[in-house]
């Protein structure tokens, strides 16, 4: 009897094991004994701010995928220059970033409850869910665990961060390069379903896409015309703000699927995502049912782009200041 018990606990470690390994050693937890209030925290921080400011909750999951995109989930993206480093803050893609002061704030209320013990990539990861859960987003699990790294560059994020422009097969490339698949880029796209976009993104769909003036074909004409009159006014208007997901851009919805199969999808990237023919009818098929199936498959993607190359154990380091790496 003992021995079938020490069988199945034995079987049971195993079983965890795996499950952790799967997850890079990121656990569910992890602060529970080191900072047992931490996760509380975080939750309370994001559900007194994000009702004042529900459009962060936009900036803050995009902030958590150009963090993960670029060395890992390890809170390089939340790094300052300095005179002799230009860091990711500085490349084009992360120049509309918004919320690092809100991120440095809850890190010092953090260092007051536990000095030195919770990371700012798990910070950032922690926010960003639980962001999206305040404005009825999914919810998903977030391990935690992820260490801080101490190098951030303004090159390599401009570099592997995928551009508005790119085609189906580039986005493929370059999410397939984090180890995600097609399906975990047509669903995390779908993160585009909040927040808004400048007008220089897409503006060449509009007033130059081929370079001889003309409007990208595969942009409804109707909403392009509109983007014109109302929005972009010409091409190099870089302030200008739009909507991703006309009409519901602070609610996570299916709106931003059924726009790109109206040939509605604002980015040339968003767009890409019908011309394969096999995204396409997955597309299809997610609009066909409850908004609980994408909210799960969101999540599930959101777990795997949250354990990118994450750094463990005594790898990186635990940041004093999210902004600065300690010196
Ligand atoms: C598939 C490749 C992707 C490309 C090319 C792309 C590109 C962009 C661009 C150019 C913007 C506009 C930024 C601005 O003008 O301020 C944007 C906004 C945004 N992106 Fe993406 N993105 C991609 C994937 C993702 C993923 C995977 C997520 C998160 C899981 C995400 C979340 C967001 C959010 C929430 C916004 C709105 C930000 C705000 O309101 O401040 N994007 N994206
Ligand atoms: C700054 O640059 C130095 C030398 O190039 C490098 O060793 C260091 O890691 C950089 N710091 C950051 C924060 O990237
Ligand atoms: C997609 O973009 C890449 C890089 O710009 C280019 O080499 C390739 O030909 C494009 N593919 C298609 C199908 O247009
Ligand atoms: C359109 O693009 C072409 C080729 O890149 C460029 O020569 C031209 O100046 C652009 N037109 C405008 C109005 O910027
Ligand atoms: C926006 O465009 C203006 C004028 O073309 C330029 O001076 C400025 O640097 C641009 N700003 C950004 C954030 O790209
Ligand atoms: C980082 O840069 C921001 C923006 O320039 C600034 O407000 C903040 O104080 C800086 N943080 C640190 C710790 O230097
Ligand atoms: C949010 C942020 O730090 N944005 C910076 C991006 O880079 C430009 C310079 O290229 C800075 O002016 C912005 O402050």
């Amino acid at each position: 009897m003992m021995r079938r018990v020490s069988t199945v606990v034995l079987m049971i470690c195993v079983a965890l094991c795996l499950l952790g390994c799967v997850q890079a050693n990121l656990k569910l937890g992890f602060y529970e004994e080191s900072c047992p209030k931490a996760e509380k925290l975080i939750a309370g921080f994001v559900k007194e701010h994000i009702p004042n400011a529900p459009t962060l909750a936009a900036a803050f999951l995009r902030m958590h995928f150009h963090d993960c995109f670029v060395r890992g989930c390890d809170g390089s993206v939340l790094i300052n220059s300095t005179s002799n480093n230009e860091s990711e803050k500085e490349a084009v893609p992360n120049q509309t970033l918004r919320g690092f002061d809100l991120i440095d704030k809850l890190k010092s209320l953090l260092e007051e409850e536990c000095p030195g013990v919770v990371s700012c990539a798990d910070i950032l990861a922690l926010v960003a869910r639980d962001a999206v859960g305040v404005i009825g987003g999914p919810f998903w699990s977030v391990p935690t665990g992820r260490r801080d790294g101490v190098i951030s560059k303004k090159s390599e994020a401009s570099k592997q961060i995928p551009a508005p422009q790119f085609n189906f097969s580039a986005l493929q490339k370059s999410f397939a390069s984090k180890g995600l698949n097609v399906a975990d880029l047509i669903w995390l796209s779908g993160a585009h379903t909040i927040g808004v976009a400048h007008c220089n993104f897409f503006s060449s769909r509009l007033y130059n896409f081929t370079g001889k003036g003309d409007q990208d074909p595969s942009l409804d004409s109707e909403y392009a015309a509109n983007l014109k009159m109302n929005k972009c006014k010409t091409l190099t208007d870089n302030t200008t703000l739009v909507e991703m997901d006309p009409g519901s851009f602070r609610t996570f919805d299916l709106d931003y699927y059924r726009n790109l199969v109206k040939r509605r999808g604002l980015f040339s990237s968003d767009a890409a995502l019908i011309t394969n023919p096999a995204a396409k009818s997955a597309i299809i098929n997610i609009l066909n049912g409850p908004p609980a199936t994408f909210f799960q498959v969101f999540a599930q993607s959101m777990q795997k782009m949250g354990a990118i190359e994450v750094k463990t154990g005594s790898m990186g380091e635990i940041r004093k200041k999210c902004a600065v790496i300690n010196s």
